[in-house]
């Protein structure tokens, strides 16, 4: 820790972060609390995630009306989103808005990355360094890095060697990339592959997209809004809000409690269909059992991969896209436009790299080898102009474990998580004081829209400071056993479901090298979830140590 510099400015919190749960934060503990806080961020505007992924495509997958925050009337009512699913601009622009009209901006710090966070146990507040050295020092710490915020560059032979350029979707050019007249590689199907391929095919020369593990999709069926829509969804503001409080997934719509294997064939073809025709993540609450029961899922799988068969015309190209190897929605779902009919171009390849591995990149494109159905070596080289890497983050704990953040006795978070990510309600970890986590692991989080999780999360963080400033207390923090057996209550929901069954899933830590395995997502639902932490609150932070 660097101490050459002049004593550092006290804050009463200080929040990593500013996008949708940095900015709520500071609202509430400054604007709503009256404390004197700071939001640290590495950009140089609002927005977080949405502030890094700007990729061709890019676009929400929760509804433009119920992805906003809802703690004001005022801003429901005068916002205005203009299509069914927001894509980063908008959502940038609303942050902008919700900057300015709460009068936030005074109080961020743009440009600065958090190096390390060291909690002084003498006088019980946190010293933290950013990268240019200077430092700061508040009495709580609170992380609000977003889940997806640590760009996942796969380690593959030969990039340094490439003569192109080449970009990570989450960390895309502000000013864009031209596709026009160049051959361009996409590595990566998840829901970020899925959304940029369509686009990124419309004006490159060539297209071939590198496709480690099929995956399903739904179409989004995303439309402008209209007078009407935006009327009728402000009509309903605060129904939807009781409706995205209080149930388990935190998005407009409730899952369905009808199970797919209590329902006919005819039945449940006509649901899937009518699911299908209304697009978005809402097909996956088409019944109650799709998650739990593999025979269940495997009708959704059989429904998506017909599908996927009818809407792309070369039979080979539609069996090595529907060769799905993970039951339906328990690795993320992806929703689409047009993905699976963008392979009807005549400038898009599909390239199977389970038959032919990625063997290197080469100054001029990719090079893969494998055997072919009869058993002979095949080798091909894709010549390249551009390489596209949506190959995802290393999730949830990335950017966490990126900052040298030390507890008592100088205890790293890495060494604390050297076995996975282990914490008390998803938010505080033992040995880590007054240190908050916004839908960090153990929470709901990515299984929620996510500004209903963070809403919750941020709520009961600035009740629970508001609590200890009214109390006089000055630590608060989560004992070994409370950790213990919060790690079991989440394993043990994660294990009703079939979602860490899913080998390589980065709700696993699985698709980063060396990550300890462990389910990080909280599948209990965000309806369980709010009452078992109220619960604790309202038993005055029952299962935290205060003093
Ligand atoms: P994901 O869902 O992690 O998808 C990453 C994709 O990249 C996936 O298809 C991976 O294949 C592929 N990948 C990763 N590394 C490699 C290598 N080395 N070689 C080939 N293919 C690779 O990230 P997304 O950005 O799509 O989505 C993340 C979230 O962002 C999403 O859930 C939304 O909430 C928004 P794999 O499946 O690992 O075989």
């Amino acid at each position: 820790m660097n101490t050459q510099h002049s004593e550092p400015e006290m804050l009463d919190a200080l929040i990593i972060g500013a996008g949708f749960s940095g900015l709520y934060q500071l609202y509430c503990l400054q604007e709503k609390l009256g404390l004197k806080v700071k939001v640290l961020e590495a950009g140089d505007g609002v927005g977080g995630t949405w502030y890094w992924n700007s990729y061709p495509g890019a676009r929400c997958d929760s509804e433009s009306h119920v992805y906003c925050y809802t703690f004001s009337k005022e801003l429901t009512e005068e916002w205005n989103w203009s299509e069914r699913y927001p894509g980063p601009a908008e959502i940038v622009s609303y942050l902008n808005h919700v900057t300015d009209r709460f009068d936030l901006r005074k109080s961020i710090e743009f440009d600065t990355r958090v190096a390390a966070a060291r909690f002084n146990e003498q006088d019980n507040y946190w010293d933290i360094e950013i990268d240019a050295g200077q430092h700061y020092r508040a009495r709580y710490l609170i992380t609000a890095v977003g889940c997806l915020s640590s760009a996942n560059v796969p380690e593959i032979d030969g990039l340094n060697d490439f003569a192109g350029e080449w970009y990570h979707t989450g960390q895309w050019p502000k000013e864009g990339v031209q596709f026009e007249g160049k051959r361009v590689g996409q590595i990566g199907t998840g829901s970020t592959g899925i959304q940029a391929a369509p686009v990124i095919a419309q004006t490159a020369q060539h297209l071939t997209v590198f496709q480690r593990t099929a995956n399903y999709s739904i179409p989004a069926r995303n439309h402008i809004l209209n007078a009407k829509d935006r009327h009728s969804h402000k009509l309903n503001a605060a129904t939807t809000r009781e409706l995205t409080r209080n149930n388990s997934n935190g998005h407009g719509w409730l899952i369905s409690k009808r199970k797919a294997l209590k329902t006919s064939a005819d039945e449940r073809a006509s649901i899937y269909e009518k699911a299908w025709q209304t697009g978005g993540l809402k097909f996956r609450a088409s019944f109650s059992d799709l998650l739990i029961s593999e025979e269940a899922n495997a009708t959704a799988a059989a429904f998506i991969k017909r599908k996927i068969h009818q809407l792309v015309d070369d039979p080979e190209t539609a069996s090595t896209l529907a060769d799905i190897d993970h039951p339906y929605a328990a690795k993320r779902p992806p929703i689409d436009t047009h993905y699976f009919e963008t392979y009807n171009r005549d400038n898009v390849t599909l390239v199977d790299l389970r038959k032919t591995p990625i063997s290197k990149i080469t100054k001029d494109g990719m090079l893969c080898h494998g055997m072919d159905n009869t058993g002979q070596h095949i080798e091909t080289h894709h010549e390249l102009d551009i390489l596209v890497f949506a190959t995802g983050y290393d999730a949830i704990t990335g950017t966490l474990l990126r900052m040298d953040i030390r507890g008592r006795n100088d205890l790293t978070l890495s060494d604390a998580w050297s076995a996975g990510p282990r914490n008390h309600l998803g938010l505080q970890v033992a040995g880590f004081p007054n240190l908050f986590m916004v839908t960090g692991p153990g929470s709901p989080s990515v299984l929620t829209n996510m500004p209903a999780a963070i809403e919750q999360h941020v709520e009961w963080i600035s009740d629970c400071i508001a609590y200890m400033v009214e109390q006089n207390h000055t630590t608060i923090e989560s004992p070994e056993p409370s950790v213990e057996s919060w790690v079991n209550e989440a394993n043990a929901e994660a294990d009703k479901t079939l979602l860490p069954k899913v080998k390589h899933s980065w709700y696993l830590g699985a698709n980063i090298p060396g990550k300890p395995r462990m389910f990080m997502p909280y599948t209990g639902g965000l309806d369980k979830y709010r009452a078992i932490c109220q619960k604790a609150a309202d038993n005055n932070y029952q299962g935290f140590d205060i003093s």
